[in-house]
Parts: C-alpha cells; sequence; structure tokens
C-alpha cells in the first residue's frame, strides 16, 4: 500500500529554523573487538538531553559511498530532528550514525565494490551487537531494551538494517530500510518464520524511490512480506536513489518510532 501521508514533509523541514533549541552532534571513538582497533561513529543528543531522562536510541547507517559522516554531512538529521523536537513530534532519543564497513581502513576509497569492502557491511553485525550498542549504553543515559532500540539505514545501511534488525529480533523492535541495496538477504532468509517476525516488530518501514534502479530489492521484499501476512510500511515514492527519499525516509520513520 502507498500512503501518501508518508511522503510528504512539513514546509521546511530540512531548513534550519531560527529561534528553536538545537540537539548536539559529537564524534565519538569506542574499542571495537570484532576490528581490532578504535571506530568513529556521530552521535546526537536532541535538545535538552539530559542524564536524569533515559533516551531510546535509533541506530541509522549510511550507504556504500559513505562513512560516519555521511548522514550528517547530506542528510542533515541534526535540522530535520531539531524542526521535529521543536514541534513536539518526536519520543526522546538519541540518533547514533556509525560507520557500518567493518575493517581496519573503514574510508569509503578505493573500488567501493571490492569485495573485501562489501564483507565488511556484513562484519558490522558483530561490531554494531558486541562493541557499538555496549559503548553507547555505558556512556549515553538510554534505555536498554529492544523497544527502545531501531534500526535504519539507506541503501547498503537499509540492507544492512533488515539483515541485521531481523536476524536479532531480541534487539531491534523498530526496522527501517530506505531504497535497501542488493545486500539484502532474500525475503525467505530475511523472514523464515514470518508469525515470528510480526509479533516482534512494533515497525518495520520499506522505502524507495520509484526511479531507483534497486526498486527491486524493496520490490521483492515488499511482495513476500505481504504474500506472508507480515505487517509493514510501504512507500513507494517519486525520486531516484538518493537523498529526497533517505531524509524523507528518516523524518517519517523517527516519528513512528518509541
Ligand atoms: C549493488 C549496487 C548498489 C550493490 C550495492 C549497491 C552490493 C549499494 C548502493 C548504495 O549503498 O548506495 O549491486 O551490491
Amino acid at each position: 500500500m502507498n500512503h501518501q501521508k508518508y511522503t510528504t514533509q512539513a514546509a521546511g523541514y530540512d531548513q534550519e529554523r531560527e529561534g528553536i533549541e538545537r540537539g548536539k552532534i559529537t564524534m565519538i571513538e569506542y574499542p571495537s573487538a570484532t576490528v581490532g582497533n578504535t571506530r568513529k561513529a556521530r552521535v546526537y543528543t536532541p535538545p535538552g538531553y539530559s542524564s536524569t531522562e533515559k533516551y531510546s536510541v535509533l541506530y541509522l547507517l549510511h550507504g556504500i559511498g559513505g562513512d560516519e559522516d555521511e548522514w550528517y554531512t547530506h542528510g542533515t538529521p541534526q535540522i530535520i530532528l531539531d524542526n521535529l523536537y521543536a514541534d513536539h513530534k518526536l519520543k526522546p532519543m538519541i540518533v547514533v550514525l556509525p560507520n557500518g564497513r567493518a575493517m581496519l581502513n573503514d574510508r569509503a576509497e578505493g573500488d567501493i565494490f571490492a569485495p573485501d569492502k562489501l564483507e565488511a557491511f556484513a562484519t558490522f553485525e558483530s561490531d554494531l551487537l558486541n562493541d557499538l550498542i555496549p559503548y553507547i549504553e555505558a556512556n549515553y543515559s538510554v534505555l536498554t531494551d529492544r523497544g527502545h532500540r531501531a534500526l535504519a539505514g539507506l541503501s547498503m545501511g537499509g540492507g544492512q538494517s533488515l539483515n541485521m534488525g531481523l536476524n536479532n529480533l531480541d534487539r531491534f523492535a523498530w526496522v527501517g530500510a530506505f531504497s535497501a541495496a542488493p545486500n539484502t538477504k532474500e525475503p525467505e532468509l530475511l523472514v523464515p518464520d514470518p508469525q515470528k517476525t510480526s509479533a516482534a516488530l512494533n515497525v518495520l518501514w520499506l522505502s524507495c524511490g520509484d526511479l531507483d534502479s534497486l526498486k527491486y530489492v524493496s520490490d521483492r521484499t515488499h511482495a513476500y512480506f505481504s504474500e506472508h501476512k507480515v505487517p509493514h510500511i510501504w512507500v513507494e515514492e517519486q525520486g531516484d536513489h538518493d537523498w529526497p527519499v533517505w531524509k524523507n525516509g528518516l523524518y517519517q520513520f523517527a516519528q513512528l518510532i518509541f
């Protein structure tokens, strides 16, 4: 089903607004036993973040050409989220922007499609679950149950969100994929037990632009979810494999979670 309400944004949703409270984006470094080094991530804390309150956490993943700066540089999540907070449309959450290429040289340089680099996007499952999440939960004032943890991403990060979110239902109750890439597992592998997945997830979001050459990935996933009655939100929107679709994904998904 296509939902028109999920394809329109409030005017100026991604424009810096004067006179509102702002969150903060900082760079963190965390020890990764998975990779064997110290890795970078960005963390957005919302306006008024205070250790006397407990926050939910959204892990927001980048694409094949990106790193921990990609969302920040191109997607301006801090502006989108600050505006939503000013309009009282978000639950208290922090947003973590990791580097999803879990290898020693995790820069998006050289052949970004090289097999070892693609493999590193799969290795990230261990880094996320065993290294990054424990670091965030030890260093921020956050809720640590699955109901307060969400995973979403664009393209390769959308594939990761489906692969890792649906494979770890004990850890995530909210999963979103924007323009999921061909790293997305076949639907039968993503959801071997439709009843179990259906019961576990609060929101399962798929969106993609109608001009995106990778849309077959979302189409096949959506078709399987529909056939097997796995509740999900499917948003086919006007657009290509590009930022307007991904920013809308964040804007819409963030308002649905927690
Ligand atoms: C592919 C085409 C695109 C692929 C990945 C991508 C793993 C990723 C695109 C992106 O992250 O924007 O064949 O294979």
